[in-house]
């Protein structure tokens, strides 16, 4: 049994097996996010707001809650039963008009052709180098209707000007969709629970279009964690409160809570970051995405030429996990952090998180292909150097 203790500064601590582990951590200066047009919240910042969300990220010029004041109480909840999570800032590029199918092949390197209707598929998008831009989920309505659920950059402007530049008929545009993430082994309940229980027979990334008293919906088995689940994409942003209270309120036979994509568990999980793991010049294969790559697509395909090429003289670096002496959580902050071996430079870890189910700090390796699991190295980190091991990823 775990007993959050709440100490009036936001800062919890618990009494359990890994207490010797968690140390207050110095308070971050309070502030709060000033209001601009050009910042968007999402239809379910209000909700997330009076579920005690107590810190946000910024994605997609948009606010993305991270926690609840209880990090580790949120990632025990995704691994043992549900949680429910604002990811509006999943934005999604709408590819629609006669050449929408043609154009979303042009945009990524996986294969699409064998991409059914109701499918979804994980799809990195390169740039003409080869080099990983977005790892957008794309859902397929029919070949003239796709979406790309993007991560974090601006591809609205990239698949405008693609389409433009190879004289598409296809307009490119933002829907009002919004996902909200249901995590965790307990999702698959509540949301048969809330839509009928043919949502037990939806199959990994595929998806349906939905409506729950009047809300539209569509309703696919994914998410951002290992644990399973489904993202509800709601397609009337005037009805976010609604769908956030019908979740919570589904969900709470299931011990449902408010959450977020959990750093632990998408480091133990293996799960990339485009952005945060990624640099301006990391190729798909560098951060294992190889298999979500064809390179058989024609040549027309943007980056696909760039990447035989890679493959054909050798991919320079390889992500690994890395697993931390010490068991003083000491998550990353801003920057990448130097991993040397022998003195020498290597490459860096991309994040690191306290991993409570290993009571370790560990993290992910971009490093130069030489470098192989099993490696003992030394990593500069913020308060000095720490050795760790690298091993396969995931963890889990
Ligand atoms: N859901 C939706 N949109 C998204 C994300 C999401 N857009 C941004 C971001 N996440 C995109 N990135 C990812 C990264 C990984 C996965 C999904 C989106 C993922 N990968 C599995 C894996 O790597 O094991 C499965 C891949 C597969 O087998 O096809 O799920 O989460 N709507």
């Amino acid at each position: 049994m775990t007993h959050w203790i709440q100490d009036g500064h936001g800062v919890v601590s618990t009494k359990n097996a890994h207490s010797r582990n968690r140390q207050p951590r110095p308070r971050a200066p309070m502030f709060s996010i000033h209001p601009t047009a050009r910042l968007r919240p999402s239809p379910f910042y209000e909700s997330a707001q009076a579920a005690g969300m107590t810190s946000a990220s910024i994605y997609n010029r948009m606010i993305l809650p991270t926690s609840y004041g209880d990090p580790e109480g949120e990632y025990w909840r995704i691994l043992n039963s549900v949680s429910m999570w604002d990811v509006g800032v999943q934005r999604q590029v709408q590819l629609s008009g006669p050449d929408a199918l043609k154009l979303a092949q042009l945009l990524t390197v996986r294969d699409l052709s064998n991409c059914a209707v109701g499918q979804g598929k994980y799809a990195p998008i390169c740039n003409h180098e080869g080099v990983l831009l977005n790892d957008p989920v794309v859902l397929k309505f029919s070949d003239e209707l796709i979406w790309f659920s993007i991560a974090d950059s601006d591809i609205w402007y990239w698949a405008k000007a693609i389409a433009a530049e190879r004289g598409l008929r296809v307009s490119v545009s933002e829907p009002d969709v919004s996902p909200l993430a249901v995590q965790g082994p307990k999702a698959e309940s509540v949301v048969s629970d809330l839509l009928g229980d043919w949502v037990k027979e939806l199959k990994y990334f595929w998806f349906k279009e939905t409506e729950l008293a009047g809300i539209p919906l569509v309703v696919q088995r994914s998410g951002w964690s290992k644990q399973g689940g489904f993202e509800l994409y709601l397609k009337d942003g005037s009805k976010g409160a609604e769908l956030w209270n019908r979740v919570a309120e589904a969900g709470q036979p299931y011990g449902i809570g408010p959450g977020a994509p959990a750093t632990p568990e998408r480091v133990e999980s293996g799960l990339v970051s485009v952005g945060g793991d990624t640099d301006d010049s990391t190729n798909p294969f560098e951060v294992r995405l190889g298999n979500f790559v064809n390179l058989d697509v024609p040549d027309e395909v943007v980056g696909v030429q760039a990447l035989r090429k890679i493959v054909a003289s050798g991919v320079q670096r390889h992500q690994l996990g890395v697993v931390l002496e010490g068991e003083t959580a000491k998550p990353m902050g801003f920057a990448w952090e130097s991993i040397e071996v022998d003195g020498q430079r290597v490459g860096a870890m991309t994040v690191c998180v306290f991993s409570p189910r290993l009571a370790k700090n560990i993290g992910y390796a971009l490093v130069d292909a030489s470098i192989k699991p099993g490696a003992q190295v030394c990593v500069r980190r913020a308060d000095g150097p720490v050795s760790g091991i690298l091993q396969e990823l995931p963890f889990f």
